[in-house]
């Protein structure tokens, strides 16, 4: 039950609808129990003598009445019910997503993408359920077994005991059948993401496919997941085959018991011919509660389960937070940068990925990272944005120890252009203003020419309002590049940092954007990385980094001279231009 905490907190927040709707399905319920009364003495006044037809009409009328309340109550407890319960299924999502924006780079690390979908969306549904149909079941079951076996009892004990021994039985076959049911779907819905993911591969790498030539390959891959999405719902049909049979076979004794014993007695006249009629469908009013009691059963473990694994979720820390050192007196950063001794690793047992790193940018500076793959420079980056915590006392923004800044502020006042790009599929225009709602039309186009995108765009079919994506035009890699560096370009951070944003780019339109960069980036600290020294000879200060280790620092001439790492890549990359020239 603590599993529900936040359930309750819901369902108290909403408690006058739930109490409405409580009010009216009773209603509705105890009105639906009086239907068989009526058909009764309607019954039993027909076969007496002096019995008029306007009596009948009168029975009908009432009937006709009671459905219509019947109609209209229904309706309400319907609204006010199953209407909440999706909106606690909304607000218990907007927590959930609210908490995961907070969660951590570490935390998606360790969280299949899959994983989580299946949260947002499964696991809500069977909460919904369980609240929704565990309250209506649950009132269902009180009133309708209470006022069935009341009116049975009443018209007479001893046929009722008879004919409710078996009914228990459905209870148990619900929750036997339910649960296997429930896993034989599952596996049938693993087995369709399955096929829909092999189906969406085989499209969406439809080149790959055909420059390997491994049409057949693949195409035997999709049927296989085809064949095996039909066996695992054979396999739940089955179920299915026998569920149904068993659940009328139950009943059916029972009806057959009534028509024996009960027949009986309205031939022997121990009970009316109207009795006999009722009695019938309260029996059939009462085999309701008996099949909802194993369904609400399943419905409460499916329920706990899915608010276990969201609760798993919704309480983990977000550990990248303002700590208590934050101060709120700091609304922007100046830009100057300082790491101190600073050692990391990502996992506590395993090796360290920085090793005693010590630099400084001043205000203004450019400042670029050079290194083999592997080494860390984009691990510099991630300790200095907060994507992972650094120690404290290590990294330094304009003096502060990174965690006096508050985070707001750090993430306000540094862009990024990432080593792996994500656009959404938006427009164009969407993506480039990402980051500056307001930005106008002219801004935007500003950043794409200094970014060396616009023309490009502009011969899009719809230029800046084209969309991105498996629906619209597909990007080269550096276009989409480009994009993301008229977006960060278009915030106009304090701090800027480009991590390889410009690896695809040739380097005739790289040493159009360098320009553009430094006359934007003119007294803005801006943090460049990258493979190709052309791309960083600019730079007031160069650091070069290997294996975790700062084992070079200075401009391009001093570390020429200094005849190390740097001197021997540049040398390098000097030939194989020679040679492509
Ligand atoms: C440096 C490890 C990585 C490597 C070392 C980002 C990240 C890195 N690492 C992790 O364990 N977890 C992470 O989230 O750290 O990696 P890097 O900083 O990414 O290197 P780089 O940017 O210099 O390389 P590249 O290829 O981008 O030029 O051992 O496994
Ligand atoms: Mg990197």
């Amino acid at each position: 039950m603590k599993n529900f905490k936040l359930v309750f907190f819901y369902i108290k927040k909403y408690k006058l609808q739930f109490i409405l709707g409580f009010f009216c399905l009773i209603v509705c319920d105890g009105l639906q129990m009086i239907i068989p009364k009526v058909i009764q003495h309607s019954i039993d006044g027909v076969l007496l003598p002096g019995f008029r037809s306007i009596d009948l009409v009168k029975y009908g009328l009432l009937i006709i009445l009671l459905a219509i309340v019947i109609a209209i109550f229904r309706f309400l407890w319907r609204i006010f019910i199953i209407g909440n319960a999706r909106i606690i299924e909304r607000d218990i999502r907007n927590d959930f997503y609210a908490h995961l924006q907070k969660l951590s780079a570490r935390f998606f690390q360790n969280h299949k993408t899959g994983d989580i979908m299946a949260h947002a969306t499964n696991d809500m549904n069977a909460i919904r359920m369980l609240i929704a149909l565990g309250i209506v079941i649950g009132v269902d079951i009180i009133v309708y077994s209470a006022a069935s076996l009341f009116f049975m009892i009443n018209i007479d004990f001893r046929l009722t005991m008879f004919v409710i021994i078996p009914l228990p039985l459905l209870t148990f076959i619900i929750i036997y059948f339910g649960k296997i049911i429930h896993k034989r779907f599952r596996k049938v819905q693993d087995s369709f993401s399955s096929l829909t993911e092999k189906v969406q591969e085989t499209i969406s790498g439809i080149r790959v496919i055909k420059s390997f030539a491994q049409e057949d390959s693949s195409q035997r891959r999709v049927s296989k997941a085809s064949y095996d999405y039909v066996e695992k719902n054979i396999s739940l049909v089955k179920v299915w085959g026998l569920f149904f049979p068993a659940l009328v076979f139950i009943i059916g004794i029972s009806i057959g018991l009534t028509l024996i014993i009960g027949g009986r007695k309205t031939i022997l006249n121990e009970i009316s011919f109207g009795e006999f009629v009722a009695f019938n469908s309260y029996l059939a009013m009462l085999v309701w509660p008996m099949i909802a009691i194993g369904w609400v059963t399943n419905l409460y473990q499916r329920g706990s389960a899915s608010m276990k694994r969201i609760n798993n979720i919704l309480y983990a820390k977000a550990d990248i937070i303002d700590r208590d050192c934050v101060n709120y007196n700091i609304y922007e950063l100046n830009g100057s940068i300082e790491f101190r001794h600073l050692n990391f690793n990502y996992e506590e047992n395993e090796p360290k990925v920085m090793k005693d790193v010590s630099f400084s940018v001043s205000q203004g500076e450019t400042l670029a990272i050079v290194g083999r793959t592997g080494a860390g420079k984009t691990s510099i980056i991630n300790l200095l944005t907060r994507k992972f915590d650094p120690p404290e006392n290590t990294v330094f923004i304009d003096g502060y120890d990174i965690f006096e800044i508050p985070l707001q502020v750090l993430r306000n006042d540094i862009s990024i252009v990432p080593q792996d790009i994500f656009l959404f599929s938006d427009t164009v225009k969407e993506n480039i203003k990402f980051a500056k709602q307001n930005a106008t039309d002219e801004e935007i186009f500003a950043f794409a020419k200094a970014a060396q995108i616009y023309d490009e765009v502009m011969d899009f079919k719809d230029q800046f309002d084209s969309i991105i994506g498996e629906k619209g035009v597909s990007l080269s890699g550096g276009q989409k590049q480009r994009i993301a560096i008229a977006r960060a370009l278009l915030a106009d951070p304090k701090i800027l940092i480009l991590d390889d944003a410009l690896s695809s780019v040739d380097t005739e339109t790289e040493k159009k954007i360098l320009t553009n960069l430094i006359k934007l980036r003119k007294n803005k600290t801006t943090i460049m990385i990258a493979h190709r020294i052309s791309t960083l000879q600019h730079a007031d200060k160069i650091i070069v980094i290997d294996e975790g280790k700062i084992i070079e620092q200075g401009n391009h001439q001093q570390l020429l001279k200094n005849n190390g790492l740097y001197a021997n890549i540049y040398k390098k990359q000097q030939i194989e231009e020679h040679l492509v020239a």
